[in-house]
């Protein structure tokens, strides 16, 4: 072994230990000098050929070949990783300013929020919430109610029938109150409410709907008169619309209560000063109620000679109307997702 092959490859290492170098020729270096057929590998096996007295001075300087190309490799290498680390991060890294993807949510239908809450206040006063069904029978949705057939309030209804004369859709939901009463046997006092669908043959305009939502109420137990209503819708009003709203009766007539009276509220709109939702009354009408007739009690097994009663009904519609200023009731059914949202962010407010 000649010195001069050594100083071939040191010259040779010098010269290939540069700066600016990337990952692939970093890799070509260490093949060149430390591979099988490398520079320092063929030094190395050198170390054995040359005399013994040269020997320990060669093997140092070869190592020392070695530590240079190591030192450098492992330093060039750790900062060319760091380098391809950060540009990967920086290529994978989340703008968290960004606008998010919007995940639409739902939100309760308003009718429905009113719906609950008019049944909040009536479950506070002890009332249960019962439902029946939609498709009634004639008995159930008249005769019961003291509509016999051929009675003139029958057609003011223009009730839908789906077969013959007997099966049709309720067009009020006090065929539910008939049925409790049934059930109750005449023995137990009523109280409850039942809110539901109803249907009518009306053409649908923007005050009404051949498909609405009503609540109605019974009330059946002792000594029941006109003035528990009168407190009873006192109390509903004031917890739904505030605690200044006056409520007020005049006389009406339904063929299933008697005496019967119209309930007025003060407008929600005007508070009784007068404006056009209450066409400058400062009253606005919202239920129908009475106290229960006679013949009805009796028809469903209470004796009218010791219990009395009281009902009511009313669209939820028009509550809801009223409590978010809608003026056009298809805008309950018209499934538009843009009033949902507006009222929705209206409510949280
Ligand atoms: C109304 C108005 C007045 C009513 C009567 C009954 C029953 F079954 F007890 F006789 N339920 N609902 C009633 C009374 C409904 O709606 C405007």
């Amino acid at each position: 072994m000649d010195n001069k092959r050594f100083d071939e490859i040191k010259k040779s290492l010098e010269e290939d230990l540069k700066d600016g170098l990337d990952l692939k020729v970093l890799e070509d270096l260490r093949v060149k000098y430390l591979g099988k057929k490398g520079f320092i590998t063929e030094l190395n096996s050198e170390i054995k050929n040359v005399p013994n007295e040269e020997k320990k001075e060669f093997g140092m300087k070869v190592n020392e070949l070695r530590n240079r190309f190591n030192d450098f490799y492992e330093s060039v290498k750790e900062k060319l990783d760091q380098e391809a680390l950060n540009k990967r991060l920086e290529k994978e890294a989340i703008d968290i300013s960004l606008p998010a993807t919007v995940v639409p949510v739902g939100a309760p239908h308003i009718l429905e929020k009113v719906i609950e809450e008019v049944e909040e206040v009536f479950l506070s006063m002890g009332y249960d919430v019962v439902d029946g069904p939609e498709i009634e029978e004639d008995k159930y949705n008249f005769e019961m109610l003291n509509i016999p057939k051929g009675h003139p309030a029958r057609d003011a209804q223009d009730t839908f029938y789906i077969e013959g004369e007997e099966i049709l859709l309720r067009s009020q939901t006090s065929p539910v109150q008939v049925r409790t009463m049934l059930k109750g046997e005449g023995k137990v006092p009523i109280r409850m409410i039942c809110p539901g669908k109803t249907y009518r043959r009306d053409d649908d305009d923007a005050s009404h709907s051949h498909q609405f939502m009503q609540i109605e109420g019974l009330l059946v137990d002792k000594n029941i008169s006109l003035s528990d209503l009168k407190g009873t819708m006192d109390v509903l009003f004031k917890r739904l619309f505030g605690k200044d709203v006056e409520t007020r009766f005049r006389p009406s007539y339904y063929q299933f209560t008697e005496p019967s009276v119209e309930v007025d509220i003060t407008c929600v709109n005007c508070h009784g000063k007068g404006c056009n939702v209450c066409k400058h009354t400062g009253w606005v009408t919202v239920v129908g109620a009475g106290v229960v007739h006679p013949n009805v009690l009796r028809m469903s097994g209470y004796d009218p000679e010791v219990w009395s009663g009281f009902a009511f009904g009313f669209g939820a519609e028009r509550l809801a109307m009223m409590k978010y200023d809608i003026n056009d009731i298809r805008t309950f059914y018209n499934a538009d997702l843009r009033e949902a949202k507006v009222f929705d962010r209206e409510d949280e407010e």
